[in-house]
């Protein structure tokens, strides 16, 4: 596989997108390019171990690289021509269509496809097949973020700021993020909050990040909301409001501080644990420092009122007079490769590209005109991924489903539920360059290319948009996401025009089909990317230099105002009892991403973490006859989780915590609840009540 050139790219794996360089290598194993870091703003020359080890996918024995199909239900998937397998899933998909209407077709897309990507796969669900049925994994991600942030300041940005703003800042309080395992390169921008000991993790767990900070608030897990609450209560006690920036930029305050006038500190810290010093030396931090931070993870946002934790963290905020100016701020930490741009170009089941909104006539004129579709022939709205994954093969519900970037038998919750709907279909169509559990049980997959074997665009986690570049061919019999989409639409009866197979093509469409809305690409160019230019978005024309910090002057509203929402705390959907008296959440560790289904196939990150663990006090573990060492199971209303006993002193006695990245009867989401949140539908993968028990004794009568 020879390398064409050195080139300077950013990681495949997280939204930090660090700068790497790509440079030819001879060395035996660890992949085909050697893999340097590079200085660029987010990481600053770090990177980490999936950083490090991401070259050795690319040649990986498990790689995919002929397309497989499985000719009927119970036989095997064998491998076939791209165009047996092409055509044959786009007969399947017309029959589907003619005989089951046009959203009997579904597509579940990713975060961690480029901006390319994300955008041709909704325009191919909507205009190719005609349905609404679209959406992807960012609603498991970032979708309780981005609907407080839309409501709070009236446009969705994860940070608002460069994410090298925190480095001048006295204190950052993170909620729920685990950024020394997440993001590890981050930490360095944390350095003068933890020198001067205004560095504050609120996590149910000592994590690695509550290690480095001055100050950990440990609460339990699901209570974020009365414990922002509370927060809010002794700001307002104790005189430390802004009572001047609220006047000149918020509205909303007396409303809500109407909910948080009942959180008096004290049952804040009955329902948290969090004891009220604590509290109070976090309020106190925050409001002396010279510039603060208050910035949100998934712990606080996976939860069915995820999106009111993160209005609650942004009303406390707002009251210490903190986003939209200069050295101090609001932010959420975006978590995939391309988690921001993904959720902004059309492949949410709600939106088009642009962060449009589907339902919105002028966005709709505007986005048909692009693609040369009447308005009319655009689809409406439709279910969200949790809920499109529920409706797979009922009736009424999708009987086909094509999946490109994501690995839903893994990743959603309730996942014994997720895989008996997935085989209830008619047709899955996987597209990866693995064989992830979701293509184990697909018709078809495809084999695609890699980040390093093919150009695209991400958006990182600050909003600039960053050129990924190709650095090596892809391997024979493998094709890119976009040549797969153009094969599949002109066999539906597509123009082959109207699906670009380049990416910088696709991008120039984008880029006019972004114009005028939120998040308006349409100065933005490969060609502006490859000169080497720091584009945050908006950037709406070509001279347009960028917006790196939004909402100096004013907030997104019409009025420049932010909005305060007023939240109460209902806690988690479901509670402890005697059978199930424990809390479980759930997270990640540093070296492997996600699902795994990349990283377990990296030699150093395998034997590193090689399975799924619990993480449990030591006290807890005795109560369960279980101990360190030992393989337990935990188990909930919904199913059992196998993992290895970790006694972890640190841990509350109350809860219990496993990671997401194992397969099969560790896969973690076999116990969690799809309780859903109202507003972004994000299910509650951070809470459940749970046992522990040994393994194998399952425990009785669930
Ligand atoms: N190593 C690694 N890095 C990654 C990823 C990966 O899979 N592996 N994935 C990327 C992606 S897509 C994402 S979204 C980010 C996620 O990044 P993070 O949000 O940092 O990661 P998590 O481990 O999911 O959750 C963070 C913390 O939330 C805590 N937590 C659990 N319940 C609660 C709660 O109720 N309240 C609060 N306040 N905290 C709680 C957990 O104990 C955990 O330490 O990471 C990105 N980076
Ligand atoms: N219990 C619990 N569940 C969770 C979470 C949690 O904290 N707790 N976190 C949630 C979060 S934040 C997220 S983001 C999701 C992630 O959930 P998933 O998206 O299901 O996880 P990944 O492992 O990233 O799966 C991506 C798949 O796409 C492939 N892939 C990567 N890039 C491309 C590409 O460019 N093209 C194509 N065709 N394929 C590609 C990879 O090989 C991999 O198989 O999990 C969610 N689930
Ligand atoms: S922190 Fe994220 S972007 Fe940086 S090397 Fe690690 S996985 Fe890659
Ligand atoms: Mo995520």
């Amino acid at each position: 596989m020879p390398v064409v050139t050195q080139v300077d790219t950013h990681c495949p794996y997280c939204a930090l997108q660090c700068g790497m360089r790509l440079s030819p290598t001879t060395r035996q194993g660890g992949g085909p390019v050697r893999v340097a870091a590079r200085d660029f703003p987010a990481n600053q020359g770090g990177l980490c171990q999936k950083g490090w080890t991401s070259a050795s996918l690319l040649d990986t024995q498990g790689r995919l690289t002929t397309p497989l199909l499985r000719r009927r239900r119970g036989a095997p998937l064998s491998p076939v021509s791209w165009d047996e397998a092409l055509d044959f899933v786009a007969d399947r998909l017309r029959e589907l269509r003619a005989d089951h209407g046009d959203d009997a077709v579904a597509v579940f897309g990713s975060g961690g496809l480029s901006n390319e990507k994300a955008y041709l796969l909704g325009k191919f669900a909507r205009v190719a097949l005609g349905t609404s049925q679209i959406d992807y994994n960012g609603r498991f991600c970032m979708s309780s973020a981005a609907a407080a942030a839309t409501r709070a300041f009236g446009i969705d940005r994860g940070l608002p700021f460069p994410v090298t703003d925190l480095a001048d800042a006295e204190a950052v309080l993170l909620v729920g993020a685990n950024v020394a395992e997440t993001m590890p390169p981050f930490v360095r921008h944390l350095g003068r909050a933890a020198r001067a000991g205004g560095l504050i993790v609120i996590d149910p767990r000592r994590s690695a990040t509550a290690e480095l900070a001055s100050l950990h608030l440990q609460p339990a897990p699901g209570t974020d909301v009365a414990l922002a609450l509370g927060m809010l209560h002794i700001a307002l006690a104790e005189g430390h409001i802004d009572r001047d920036y609220l006047a000149a930029r918020v509205t909303g305050f007396d409303e809500a501080w109407h909910a948080a006038a009942r959180w008096w500190p004290q049952r804040a810290m009955r329902v948290t644990g969090v004891p009220v010093a604590d509290m109070r030396s976090a309020v106190r931090l925050l409001a002396a420092a010279d510039g603060a931070y208050v910035l949100t993870g998934r712990g606080t946002e996976q939860h069915a009122d995820g999106v009111n934790a993160v209005s609650a963290w942004i009303n406390l905020s707002l009251a210490l007079g903190l986003p939209g100016t200069m050295g101090s701020g609001f932010g959420c930490l975006t978590g995939q490769g391309n988690g921001q741009g993904g959720r902004e170009h059309g492949q949410k089941a709600d939106q088009l590209p642009g962060y449009r909104r589907i339902t919105d006539p002028a966005a709709r004129a505007h986005v048909a005109g692009v693609w040369g579709v009447e308005p009319d022939s655009l689809p409406g709205p439709g279910r969200s991924a949790y809920e499109l994954l529920d409706a797979l093969g009922t009736d009424g519900g999708p009987r086909g489903l094509v999946v490109f970037g994501s690995n839903p038998v893994m990743s959603a919750p309730n996942t014994g539920h997720v895989a008996d709907r997935l085989g209830a279909l008619d047709l899955l169509v996987v597209a990866d360059f693995v064989a992830s559990e979701t293509a184990a049980l697909a018709d078809v997959v495809f084999p695609v290319a890699q980040w390093a074997e093919e150009d695209g665009t991400t958006t990182n986690l600050d909003g600039r948009v960053l050129l990924r570049r190709k650095a090596i061919p892809a391997p024979d019999g493998v094709r890119g996401d976009l040549d797969v989409l153009n094969a599949l639409a002109v066999r539906l009866g597509q123009p082959a025009s109207r699906f670009p197979t380049s990416q910088e093509a696709a991008f120039a469409e984008l880029g006019m089909a972004s114009a005028g809305g939120p998040a308006d690409y349409s100065g933005i160019s490969h060609a502006r990317l490859r000169a080497g230019e720091a584009l945050h978005w908006p950037v709406p024309d070509a001279a347009h230099p960028g917006t790196p910090r939004l909402f100096l002057d004013a907030f997104a509203h019409p009025d420049g105002k932010a909005r305060m929402a007023a939240v109460d705390h209902n806690g988690p959907a479901e509670e402890p009892d005697a059978r199930y008296p424990l809390w479980a959440t759930t997270g990640r560790v540093l070296q492997h991403y996600q699902t795994g289904a990349q990283t377990r196939r990296v030699p150093e990150l395998a034997a590193a973490v090689p399975e799924a663990f619990v993480e449990v006090h030591p006290d807890t573990a005795a109560r369960a006859n279980v101990s360190d060492g030992d393989l337990a199971v935990v188990a909930s209303r919904r199913g059992e989780v196998r993992a290895r006993v970790r006694c972890t002193p640190s841990m509350r006695r109350d809860t219990v915590f496993v990671p997401i990245h194992f397969p099969d009867a560790q896969r973690a989401n076999l116990i969690t609840n799809p309780a859903l949140d109202p507003v972004s539908r994000m299910p509650e993968f951070k809470t459940c009540a749970a046992r522990l028990a040994p393994w194998p004794d399952l425990p009785e009568g669930r």
